[in-house]
């Protein structure tokens, strides 16, 4: 554990040593993991390429540094705890002895099928064990993992199959969410009219009748029949892909992030300790879906290396009800709980009831992942979830970053709502101004990049270099670009103001859309809200938003008006919004981001052509958002 901050001074110490001797930095925080031979060099970079080597020539696995390397020390711990949909079934604890047992056993499998080293494997998956096992059980043996979130579309699915060329599928039959039974495999088998693999493992989950393809499909009981639970772990190279993600950016098809093995490896164990604050025997939970960054990072390969007990929650934070939440926090003595403030701020829709139920006393930090936190959920998260004594990490970070990069470290670095704080060891962040002219001093607002190399940051995209290189290392010469607005304030603090194709030019004056809606969020009775911008005769934009309210109580006429006031009032005249559509849902993706492009459109007064919608939770909300435009 001598990697901890433990101070506020410790983490100035660990910064400034971080940045003057970044190679020395790094290779004391690798020292304390399993190498099968040490590498040469630390670090190899340009960003020109890019071209970024960490741990140069280093042979390791990472799942060796979760097992072999502790099984004797806690093996008996438990490290996983499954938390089924149906609050009536029963949860399971796997230890790590246990856990290390199943993923051998599935990669030797894996094996069997004919998977080997640099293979990719897609992993279309429910939140339920299985889907961790096959996760590290593909690491075990060397095969690139590409998780895609399994409620995505047959088409989604097919993309990426397609663009990975991946040679099997691990899937399950089907997923309870909610009150709901949805089929997965079924999905898998349309996906496959579209794209091809050699074999699909299904995983007995629901117990729905499916299809199954002989000579094709198995099942995932079957091909460990006979199966040894112990192997040698692969030997990787520190620069061998561990896994491609797919995320979406602003135009285009979804690109694969590639992360590779080592630099991921020692960067998800840093932040993971460093942010949350662990101590062993804590129960952590993270609410994410493995499907998405904060999954791979933070359920999965983070706190598993930091030999932590993580919570996996199959269901969703509304079913039975909108304690559900609260009832697993109390059931597994929740020590740490991390969310998103979408989610967030559905529950403070419900108001405080629900949370009443239940005793919250065991846990000591909150945290915050995946969109820019308004003032008032925060501070609703921090009162009535944190009852005003647990510390908030609102913790910045991207797919490609592969980890926290800006955040408290909890209950160290004194907190502000809204801000994700300051830059975590390693993290040379910058500030510039649209013509790449570097902003310095505080009270400075710009485009956030990242001008040196941190181990767990993105390589390539996935079979496409150049276009890893013009998203990201192209915008601004010899820096990584973020895509993402940021105000660093008189205190040195760090505020993200969300994607800077989110910033709104009213008449010459820059807002944030999130600052909008963080003043349209006070009025009492909006739920929620997104803003875009949109083409305004003398203005240059002009503000739409989108708004679900409380309608109980007020005319359309009269909120409108009064959620004007409200904006007038706190940020001043210029951000009121030229235009309020009170709605009933947002374009939302899976992971809980709104679609602005689709917004954005309809604001624009386009109607047909909205693009590629297949991310989206519920696609009907868009015709409703058509159907109602100012
Ligand atoms: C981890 C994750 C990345 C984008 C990022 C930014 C937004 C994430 C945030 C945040 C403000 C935070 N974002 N965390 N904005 N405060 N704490 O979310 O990855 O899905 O790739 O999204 O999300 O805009 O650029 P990803």
């Amino acid at each position: 554990m001598s990697d901890r901050i433990h101070t506020l001074s410790g983490y100035f110490y660990e910064y400034q040593k971080s940045v003057a001797e970044p190679e020395n930095f790094w290779a004391r925080i690798a020292d304390s993991f399993h190498w099968k031979k040490r590498w040469d060099k630390v670090l190899k970079w340009d960003f020109k390429g890019p071209n970024v080597q960490w741990f140069v020539n280093g042979k390791l696995n990472i799942t060796e540094n979760i097992f072999e390397k502790n099984l004797f020390a806690y093996g008996d711990r438990v490290a996983l705890i499954w938390e089924p949909n149906d609050p009536n079934e029963e949860s399971k604890k796997i230890t790590y002895k246990e856990l290390y047992h199943q993923v051998c056993q599935f990669s030797n499998a894996l094996k069997s099928k004919g998977i080997v080293k640099g293979d990719r494997v897609i992993i279309y998956m429910p939140m339920i064990p299985e889907a961790a096992v096959a996760m590290l059980a593909c690491a075990r043996i060397g095969a690139i993992h590409s998780v895609v979130f399994a409620g995505f579309s047959s088409t989604a699915l097919a993309d990426r199959i397609n663009d990975c060329e991946a040679k099997a599928i691990l899937t399950s039959d089907g997923n309870f969410r909610g009150n709901k039974k949805i089929a997965v495999k079924a999905v898998v088998d349309e996906a496959l009219e579209k794209s091809s693999v050699e074999t699909v493992i299904v995983c007995q989950r629901t117990g729905q009748d499916i299809e199954m393809k002989s000579g094709r499909d198995y099942w995932w009981h079957e091909v460990l029949e006979g199966q040894e639970d112990h192997n040698v772990a692969e030997e990787m190279d520190s620069e061998d892909p561990l896994f491609i993600l797919y995320t979406s950016g602003s135009t285009g098809q979804p690109k694969g992030v590639v992360h590779t093995t080592a630099g991921y490896m020692v960067y998800t164990k840093y932040s993971f300790e460093n942010v949350f604050q662990y101590a062993p025997g804590d129960v952590y939970w993270c609410t994410a879906d493995i499907g998405w960054i904060t999954g791979h990072s933070y359920i999965v390969y983070g706190p598993l290396l930091a030999g932590a007990t993580t919570v996996m929650f199959e269901g969703v934070p509304t079913y039975p009800d909108a304690g559900r939440f609260w009832q697993v926090v109390e059931k597994h003595q929740v020590n740490q709980f991390y969310t998103a403030p979408t989610a967030i701020r559905a529950l403070q829709a419900y108001g405080t009831e629900p949370i009443e139920k239940y005793n919250l006393d065991s846990l000591k930090v909150l945290g915050s992942v995946g969109e820019p936190i308004n003032e008032e959920a925060w501070r609703w998260y921090y009162t009535h979830i944190g009852q005003s004594r647990c510390p908030i990490v609102d913790t910045w970070w991207q797919t490609e970053t592969g980890g926290i990069l800006v955040s408290p470290i909890a209950g160290i670095t004194p907190t502000k709502p809204a801000f994700a704080t300051l830059p975590l060891p390693g993290i040379q962040l910058c500030i510039v101004d649209p013509e790449g002219n570097e902003l310095t001093g505080n009270s400075v607002e710009g485009n956030l990049c990242v001008r040196f190399p941190w181990p767990s940051m993105i390589r390539t995209t996935w079979g496409d270099h150049e276009r890893c290189k013009q998203t990201y290392f192209s915008t601004y010469k010899g820096m990584y670009f973020t895509g993402d607005g940021v105000k660093r304030d008189h205190d040195g603090y760090y505020r993200i103001l969300g994607r800077v194709d989110d910033v709104i030019n009213v008449s010459g004056h820059r807002m944030g859309t999130a600052e909008v809606e963080n003043a349209i969020n006070e009025h009492p009775l909006v739920i929620e809200s997104a803003v875009v911008g949109y083409p305004h005769d003398i203005k240059g934009q002009g503000i739409y938003a989108y708004v679900i309210c409380d309608m109980t109580h007020r005319t359309e006429e009269n909120l409108v008006n009064e959620i004007k006031d409200t904006v007038s009032k706190i940020i001043g005249p210029i951000a009121k919004p030229d235009k309020i559509q009170i709605v009933q849902g947002l374009p939302k993706t899976r992971s809980g981001k709104i679609m602005r492009r689709i917004l954005r459109k309809v604001a624009e007064g386009v109607t047909d052509n909205m693009g590629d919608t297949s991310t989206l939770l519920d696609p009907e909300v868009v015709n409703q958002i058509i159907e109602g435009r100012k």
